[in-house]
């Protein structure tokens, strides 16, 4: 690989990268995937689980979706719920037919690797990139270390897929960029549970003591999470205080609260990040590499897969028609989707987590969009067509 040339080189075999390979590999652009860590490190890590109706779409036509839609959880609404009181949004009343697939991320990078490995997708695992030089040349150079050794590639794009914590951002002049950040004052406690779902659907619940989210895998495994404070230390959490508090904070009418083995528990930021570019030269970033959204909108891994077939739309232009004006617009037109996305997720994270005192003006802010959620055709319709993708 010393030295090698490749079209594309991707930084990242997650949902960002994985998607864009197997969108060029099928238009026969070569490209070359390159993960720091092993197959088995990014198939087993517990992360997001909606997948939107549009992300859905695109895992159909790349011909890797059977396994998400044989055992996908497909829902068509999701419960709000604000102490005590819920209420369902019904995506079908609102939106056709609608609705969202349930389903780990771990699986869907499982089925994408799969598919890569299948085709014979150049994909590389414990492959570090180092470095990126001449992002403005018609040749760029990528460098990664593997087994000790440092090698290089050459290649006309880079697709930064790899992630907040990447590399590709710091290879981009950031200081000529406008950075957004938003760090909200509190975390999420994830854990997965061998215990059946509660519910049939979703359920977002504000409470006196703090958020709580009831999701799930399957129909014996079940995903939660609770808002904790921002320094908070896992050892605090025992899985007796886990259940105690869900059971609290989820606790409405005619609602009993299933418990089981906790078989992880992660600690995730609540956050917020943008720049408001997402190319320099021919090196592109895509998801979390150029975007960070807070997870209550569940929007994280739909927005890599989106701006993959953004960014895959203006690499087909450019290698099958010899335009560049595609690859040229794809910042702005993935900005405005993703600002519509942040506001949405900015939306849902102030309307359920607690940051003020109860009885605050806040608080009462916050009681009183719930309401109008609870009695207007047009509020729920609103945040229908956010839930399930725009
Ligand atoms: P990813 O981070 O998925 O993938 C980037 C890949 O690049 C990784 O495999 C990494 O190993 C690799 N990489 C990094 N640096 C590299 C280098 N130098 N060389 C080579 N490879 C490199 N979203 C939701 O919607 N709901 C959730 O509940 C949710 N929970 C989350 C929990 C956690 C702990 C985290 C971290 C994220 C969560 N997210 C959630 C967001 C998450 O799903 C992301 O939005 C999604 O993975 C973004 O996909 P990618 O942009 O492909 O980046
Ligand atoms: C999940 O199931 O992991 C999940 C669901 C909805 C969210 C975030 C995470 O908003």
């Amino acid at each position: 690989l010393v030295n090698s040339n490749v079209s594309v080189v991707i930084i990242g075999a997650g949902p960002a990268g994985l998607t864009l390979a197997l969108q060029l590999n099928k238009a026969g652009i070569d490209c070359i995937v390159l993960e720091k860590h092993t197959r088995q490190y990014i198939e087993t890590r517990t992360r997001a689980g909606v997948i939107e109706q549009n992300s859905l779409d695109v895992f159909e036509k790349l011909g890797v979706a059977d396994r998400m839609k044989r055992e996908g959880l497909r829902h068509n609404g999701i419960y709000l719920s604000f102490e005590g009181v819920r209420h369902h949004i019904d995506f079908g009343k609102y939106l056709n037919d609608k609705a969202i697939t349930i389903y780990g991320q771990q699986e869907v990078i499982k089925d994408l690797v799969h598919a890569c490995l299948d085709r014979n997708v150049a994909l590389e695992f414990e492959a570090s990139v180092t470095g990126i030089l001449d992002i403005d040349g018609a040749t760029l150079k990528v460098f990664f270390e593997r087994d000790g050794v440092s090698q290089a590639m050459n290649c006309n794009f880079v697709a930064g897929c790899d992630g907040f914590h990447g590399v590709s951002r710091s290879a981009a002049p950031i200081s000529t960029c406008h950075v957004y950040e938003k760090e909200y004052p509190f975390n999420w406690l994830g854990i997965l549970a061998d215990v059946p779902p509660s519910s049939p659907e979703l359920i977002y619940a504000f409470h006196k003591n703090g958020f709580a989210l009831h999701s799930m895998r399957s129909p014996s495994i079940s995903r939660f999470y609770l808002q904790v404070a921002d320094n908070e230390d896992l050892s605090n959490w025992s899985d007796q205080r886990i259940w105690e508090e869900l059971a609290l904070r989820l606790q409405a009418e005619n609602f009993q609260l299933k418990i089981g083995f906790i078989k992880d528990k992660s600690l995730t930021p609540v956050r917020s990040f943008m720049i408001d570019h997402m190319q320099f030269g021919n090196l592109f970033l895509a998801g979390d590499a150029a975007h960070i959204v807070p997870p209550t909108g569940g929007k994280g891994l739909n927005l890599a897969v989106a701006d993959a077939v953004t960014l895959y739309q203006g690499l087909f232009d450019y290698f099958h028609k010899g335009i560049k004006s595609t690859l040229l617009s794809y910042s702005s037109r993935r900005l405005a989707s993703v600002w519509r996305v942040q506001e949405f997720s900015d939306f849902m994270t102030n309307l359920f987590h607690l940051s003020s005192p109860i009885d605050s003006f806040e608080h009462r802010l916050q009681k009183a969009r719930f309401t109008y959620i609870t009695t207007s055709e047009a509020a729920s319709k609103s945040i229908a067509e956010n839930y399930v993708g725009i």
